[in-house]
């Protein structure tokens, strides 16, 4: 999904499929030099046909949305990256500092757009939310419908262009509604994403013109709770999945590690024991 475009000082261009962010100095006798890398987002196919939500939403309303909108939140992303790393690689500060409104808004375009794809599905495959997802869901907004409906009033009452959510509240433990405006991703209020719907117009105006609590309406019938589980409230279907994959390693390795430093003090005191009464054995003989 992902490829690493490194940019060197000598304006050579190397591709490499990696997943990790890195830096390279290389030392000369006077200066030290930085090759920046960064990860280019590419534009990620959706799971489904154009037409397949329809009769929710027509094919031609999905097609430009991913083919024009998405790719040319991908495309901005990419340029404001590069054009960030290159500025990082002149510790030019000021126009890193610059560029903060534009990855913000092109890269929230691209993370919350590539999530909705995937948080949506045809309606022959729709099925209700179950398990962990649902029993959180009954026990924090009453029920399913009446999460719906909270979701439904907040996200149309969106003033101009922007996002609801359905995150999960790490502090608490307990699932939450948010609306962001633009393109902020449901992350920068806190809330890890579950589920998002797009209220820009660009995502109903074609079928539903000036009606967008029909269209938040309507979206209920095709939206994708098969991906939701137990899972979901740490797994996101978004790019965040590695970080997260990365921090559960984490937590793993630190197990190991107080398990192993366990076995190892239990070895030590049972070789000191055996030391003791050795000891204790030779002074009474
Ligand atoms: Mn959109």
């Amino acid at each position: 999904m992902f490829e690493i475009v490194t940019r060197a000082r000598a304006h050579t261009y190397t591709t490499y499929k990696m997943f990790a962010l890195s830096r390279i100095a290389k030392r000369s006798s006077h200066v030290v030099e930085h090759s920046r890398t960064f990860i280019a987002a590419t534009l990620p196919d959706l799971p489904y046909a154009f037409s397949a939500l329809e009769p929710v939403l027509d094919g031609a309303i999905m097609e430009i949305h991913h083919q024009k909108h998405h790719k040319a939140y991908v495309t901005n992303f990419n340029a404001a990256q590069e054009k960030y790393a290159e500025a990082e690689n002149k510790g030019d500060y000021q126009t890193m500092i610059a560029m903060q409104p534009a990855l913000k808004f092109n890269g929230g375009g691209h993370v919350n757009h590539a999530m909705f794809w995937k948080c949506l599905t045809a309606p022959k495959d729709y099925v209700l939310p179950e398990g962990e997802l649902l029993k959180m869901i009954e026990r924090d907004f009453g029920s399913l419908s009446a999460m719906q409906d909270k979701f439904t009033a907040s996200t149309v009452a969106v003033q101009g262009s922007g996002w609801g959510w359905l995150g999960f509240n790490k502090a608490t433990g307990k699932l939450a509604l948010t609306t962001t405006a633009n393109q902020d991703p449901c992350i920068t209020t806190g809330l890890t994403p579950l589920l998002g719907i797009d209220v820009w117009e660009h995502a109903y105006y074609l079928q539903y013109k000036n009606l967008r609590p029909d269209y938040v309406k309507n979206i209920w019938k095709i939206i994708n709770w098969k991906v939701r589980s137990i899972d979901a409230r740490v797994v996101p279907c978004n790019d965040d999945n590695m970080r997260l994959t990365f921090t559960h390693r984490k937590t793993l390795t630190a197990r190991i590690m107080i398990l192993q430093s366990r076995r190892k003090s239990a070895v030590i005191l049972r070789t000191r024991c055996k030391y003791y009464i050795l000891t204790f054995l030779a002074n009474i003989r």
